[in-house]
């Protein structure tokens, strides 16, 4: 396992050079993409050596950074969950192991650049035959650049020769307990310790081009699932059968791993927003709300279609449809560097308030029902959110409140209507005909491109594919 990271990464390095030498650009790109794994994809060191130097850029003179990556979480007895790192963790070394620490300081010879300490596990006896090889502190060092890497097991030692107490120390330390206890033992916890995500999140806000080749990546796997998965939905399918569909064709084709739970979400169960328990048999004349995303070397993908059980939408269930296709158009027409999030938040909220108004689907008045908050029985959650490390990537705020895009950032957009069953203010023919549609979104310097454009969106081609 460990030969086969290194041989791997080395083939990385060797198809980037080689690559690199026919005058490409963008060294994701070779001839199997799809079979890669993330260190391979994500794996350069000037990208994360700059990322640490900007880091340190922002915040004050003399301040130290300490990360650490996520805790293992029990599941039961002696299971543990499938471990994941921590984004900001891997963000900053790419690496993707448990039990690790680093810290970013000035470097000592280098002015304006950082260094890197690493703690990492080395494995050997019981632990090596059990759970297999790691990189050990040889590999932190040699393949992920480490000035410096310790045995994860001395950090209560060792960090005191990085860490003085008068230290500034900016640190996501509070995301893993078993790291503050020790930081607790040994009686750092008076230091001077400062959330960092703010700083961090202002960073990844803005996509490289290898990023956003992972998330197009991603991107592409998914749709190839939903494409399977749309052809074998019939009534009285089970909405597992779904989710099986969509493990199968992701795993083979190099993302194991999903961005979030899958959310398959038929007939009544399409108005629970983040629906996981996908156990229900999907009946005739349903609609089904499938919300799923591959993940691609960490980088995450997000894409909802609602579709007609039965392949054939009713007319109610069109003309809800279309509502939410027309919005979904207008917020990507909308959509370019300066324009505010919440702008075209509240412009997707009246498009939907007057359209449900116009078609008799809700009764009311268009200014009271926006005005009093009640738009959100319909518009129940926002329009969209940044793509990334994260499904839900972090998009800060400028100092004014406002969330502005910018070229490079990666969204997705969600515009939604939920009718529930017994709202006296909607048509009765109209209770649990819901609709979600979602795409990833590339801010581009002129507009936007959508990244998941060759999934079937239209009524027409969705009853096609479902044929
Ligand atoms: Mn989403």
């Amino acid at each position: 396992m460990k030969l086969i990271k290194f041989i791997n990464i080395n083939l990385f390095l060797f198809l980037l050079l080689t690559s690199c030498t026919n005058n490409c650009t963008d060294p994701v790109e070779n001839e199997t993409p799809n079979k890669l794994y993330p260190y391979e994809i994500t794996y350069d060191e000037a990208t994360f050596k700059h990322r640490r130097d900007a880091l340190l850029n922002r915040v004050p003179d003399n301040s130290i950074i300490l990360i650490v990556t996520n805790d293992i979480y029990n599941r039961n007895d002696d299971i543990d969950y499938a471990f994941r790192p921590s984004s900001n963790f891997y963000y900053l070394t790419g690496f993707d192991e448990p039990n690790a620490i680093a810290i970013i300081r000035e470097s000592d010879g280098i002015p304006n650049e950082s260094e890197l300490i690493m703690f990492v596990e080395n494995r050997e006896g019981g632990a090596l035959q059990w759970l297999g090889p790691v990189y050990g502190t040889e590999g932190a060092m040699e393949y992920f650049f480490a000035d410096m890497a310790y045995n994860y097991e001395d950090f209560t030692t060792i960090v005191e020769d990085y860490v003085e107490n008068d230290d500034v120390i900016y640190s996501n330390i509070e995301i893993n307990q078993t790291v503050l206890e020790i930081f607790n033992e040994i009686g750092l916890q008076s230091l001077d310790l400062r959330e960092l995500d703010e700083t961090i999140n202002e960073l990844r806000k803005i996509k490289s081009s290898i990023e956003i080749s992972a998330i197009q990546n991603a991107v592409d796997v998914s749709i190839q699932a939903f494409q399977e998965a749309l052809k074998i939905i019939e009534p009285n399918t089970y909405e597992y059968e779904v989710e099986a569909t969509f493990n199968y064709i992701t795993s083979l084709n190099g993302c194991p791993n999903k961005a979030f739970p899958t959310i398959v979400a038929s007939g009544p169960n399409i108005n629970i927003l983040h629906y996981q328990n996908n156990d229900r048999k999907m009946l005739d004349g349903e609609l089904v709300m499938i919300d799923f995303g591959a993940e691609y070397g960490y980088y995450a993908s997000d894409i909802t279609r609602t579709i007609p059980v039965n392949g054939k939408f009713t007319n109610e269930q069109a003309i809800v449809y279309n509502i939410v296709l027309e919005a979904h158009k207008k917020a990507i027409a909308n959509a370019a560097p300066g324009v505010s999030y919440y702008d075209l938040y509240w412009q997707n909220v009246e498009f939907i308030i007057d359209k449900l108004l116009e078609k008799e689907i809700i009764s009311g008045v268009r200014d009271e029902i926006i005005s009093s908050g009640r738009y959100r029985q319909y518009v129940v959650a926002g329009l969209g959110h940044c793509v990334g490390l994260d499904v839900h990537d972090p998009f800060p705020k400028q100092l004014n409140g406002d969330k502005i895009l910018e070229e490079n950032m990666v969204l997705a957009f969600e515009p939604h209507i939920y009718l529930f069953e017994g709202d006296q203010t909607v048509n009765s023919n109209y209770w649990k005909v819901s609709a979600r549609i979602e795409d990833d979104i590339l801010i581009t310097a002129t507009g936007s491109e959508i990244l998941s454009s060759d999934l079937p969106i239209e009524i027409d081609s969705i009853e096609e594919l479902m044929k």
